[in-house]
């Protein structure tokens, strides 16, 4: 495919607020579960690069963590941080709204975009919008802001409108080869994947302070032919969040590695053993070398 005439190929970095489908709509682009969704708000916590191999383009969608502006915390100053190094050199900026409510959160996002840069608009989750006349008068708020490359309606969710959003892009993207392989679908290893996929189900499982109090890491991955037999453990902050992981008799965590390891096999494939473990350390999330240490 090396040196096709007009071959496009670029970074897209995806960007906006927490919650407004980021995630989701990079899996529906690239056509896989890659990077993991939930409705709490600070589900992505990296970079996530997910690639979208087309005739004669390949997209390298740069998934980020939504952009904080309330909470000043260690963690959140890391994940801020990876969504300015994202921006920092991409070819084109996919900037995330909610059809139903653009606020000052999602213009200061929109704020850290270099001007210059091509910048499309993704109004996402038109689905939940039951009047679409309201479309117009947003659409047209937004023009304003910007002279934007492009605004496109569309549900993330649904898969509507995404050939008009990916057409919006492509124009954008510089000419060149590809820089993935043709079958490459995510930057991320197996064993990263796993560790979101598990953290997934504890953000879609556990109310508003566990999932903020817990992070994933994989102590052993063994792989023998197609078999993976995989060894998580889920740090939490106070010994009383390990309870509640683990639930009565167990049954919280047992639902979480289930869940979990069914992810990892429709990406995987072959067979997974899953096992997790809970371990309490103290103020994991406050401590910039922990914090360097577990990845962030
Ligand atoms: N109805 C509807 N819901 C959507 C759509 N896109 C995403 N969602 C939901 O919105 C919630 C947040 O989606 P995510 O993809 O995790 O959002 P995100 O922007 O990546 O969030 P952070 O990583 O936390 O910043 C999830 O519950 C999704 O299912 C859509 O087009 N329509
Ligand atoms: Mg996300």
């Amino acid at each position: 495919m090396n040196g096709e005439p007009g071959h496009r190929c670029g970074h897209v970095a995806i960007v906006g607020r927490p919650s407004v489908g980021k995630s989701t709509l990079v899996n529906a682009l690239v056509g896989e579960r890659i990077s993991i969704t939930s409705r709490k708000a600070q589900t992505t916590r990296h970079r996530i690069v997910g690639i979208l191999s087309e005739p004669g383009v390949q997209y390298v969608f740069v998934d980020t963590p939504g952009f904080q502006t309330r909470h000043g915390s260690p963690l959140n100053a890391r994940l801020n941080r990876a969504v300015r190094e994202a921006l920092a050199d991409v070819d084109v900026v996919v900037w995330v709204v909610d059809a139903s409510r653009v606020n000052d959160a999602d213009r200061r996002v929109l704020a850290l975009v270099p001007e210059g840069r091509p910048v499309i608009v993704a109004l996402n989750k038109v689905d939940l919008v039951a009047d679409k006349g309201a479309l117009l008068p947003r659409i047209a708020e937004l023009a304003a802001l910007r002279d934007f490359a492009a605004i496109v309606p569309l549900s993330a969710q649904r898969g509507t409108q995404l050939g008009a959003l990916k057409a919006e892009i492509a124009k954008a993207l510089p000419e060149g080869p590809p820089v993935y392989g043709p079958d490459e679908l995510t930057d991320r290893d197996e064993r990263f994947l796993a560790a979101e996929y598990v953290r997934e189900q504890i953000f879609r499982r556990l109310g508003d302070e566990v999932p903020y109090a817990t992070t994933v890491g994989i102590e052993s991955f063994e792989q023998e032919g197609d078999a993976r037999r995989i060894g998580a453990v889920v740090w939490v902050s106070k010994p009383g969040q390990r309870g509640i992981l683990l639930g009565q008799g167990g049954e919280t965590m047992k639902a979480i590695a289930t869940e979990a390891r069914k992810s990892m096999l429709r990406l995987f494939g072959g067979r997974v053993h899953l096992e997790v473990w809970v371990r309490v350390k103290k103020g994991w999330a406050d401590d910039d070398a922990t914090l360097a240490r577990l990845g962030y």
